[in-house]
């Protein structure tokens, strides 16, 4: 590893502050300057992120909760009985709760990094939901993982909501498709949230909400290099940039400095001249046609879609 070196040593760091070094070095070299979306999510972030999904700017959440709720008895009906949901990355789980409700799960395998939240979640749903199964996998989701013994002989769910396979990039979503029929196993289905190509403004204003929280979500990056990693980056110098790239059916993310300016960094320095940003995440969107293509692409095989009336966003079903 390229910084190894010079971290090695680095007071108090683990492995986890480590990677975020090594991985923020890296992009504030890079040209264009980039930052992986993934460090968005620290408490802050997530906090700031659940503010997001309640914007009134911010469609994504609430119609896909809409959607979840009003195709519910349609979903239950094509997937199989007593079968294992796997949700990738779950965050609160209100979207999978719909699916508990309407489905007849046997078990319920949620997969996230922070296995403290997955447990305290998972002590709520138990109150709710009294014979489900749960399983908690303590796991990062977009790399390989073994499922629970228990859940070895039910059909498997996947699930993947809230369009967080549109933060990836198109091979890593590839990837990660992959990657999950392989976790899944033949004969396993998945249920996949993602956000669909509308009008510009639409898009625009999803990220650029007029209360900055976004903004706040958006620098709260920087904050967090300075927090865990001794930055001295002056926040107020930088602006949140949001923009859609129609060519390429992405919402692009920068914070843009507004001023030259050096930030030093783990003994190193970055220069920045007026105007130039580091780009901090893309959010692509598909239509249902490129969304299949991707699917069929990574050895899956699309068998229904839902909308919401507007057509915002969509809920598709894939078999593997
Ligand atoms: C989590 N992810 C799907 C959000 C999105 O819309 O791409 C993250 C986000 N970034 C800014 N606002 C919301």
């Amino acid at each position: 590893n390229l910084h190894a070196a010079a971290l090695a040593g680095a007071p108090g760091s683990n492995e986890s502050t480590r990677e975020f070094a090594s991985d923020a070095i890296t992009g504030l070299s890079h040209h264009p300057k980039q930052l992986p979306p993934k460090y968005f999510y620290d408490a802050v972030g997530s906090e700031l992120f659940e503010q997001i999904t309640r914007l009134p700017e911010y469609y994504p959440t609430r119609t896909e909760l809409g959607i979840l709720r009003d195709r519910s008895a349609e979903i239950a009906s094509i997937i199989p009985t007593h079968a294992a949901l796997v949700e990738f990355g779950a965050g609160a789980p209100t979207k999978a709760r719909l699916l508990l409700a309407a489905c007849e799960f046997a078990a319920y395998v949620p997969v996230d990094i922070s296995g403290d939240f997955l447990n305290a979640q998972a002590r709520g749903l138990r109150k709710d939901f009294p014979h489900l199964k749960i399983y908690p996998v303590t796991a990062d989701f977009t790399a390989p993982f073994i499922l629970p013994d228990q859940v070895a002989a039910m059909p498997k769910v996947g699930f993947f909501p809230g369009s967080t396979l549109g933060n990836f990039e198109p091979h890593e979503a590839c990837r990660f498709l992959r990657g999950a029929r392989n976790i899944l196993g033949e004969g396993a289905y998945m249920l996949i949230g993602v956000d669909l190509e509308k009008n510009e403004r639409t898009l625009y204003d999803a990220y650029n909400d007029a209360a900055g929280v976004t903004a706040r979500f958006n620098l709260n990056i920087l904050a967090r290099v300075n927090r865990e990693l001794g930055g001295n980056f002056d926040l107020s110098a930088f602006a949140h940039r949001a923009i859609y790239n129609r060519d390429r059916h992405r919402i692009e993310m920068y914070l843009v400095s507004k001023k030259p300016q050096t930030a030093r960094l783990h003994g190193r320095s970055f220069f920045f001249r007026t105007g130039e940003s580091i780009h901090t995440e893309s959010s692509y969107k598909y239509s249902t046609d490129r969304f299949n293509a991707l699917a069929k692409g990574s050895g899956w095989t699309p068998i229904a879609a839902w909308t919401d009336p507007e057509r915002m966003f969509s809920v598709h079903a894939l078999i593997s």
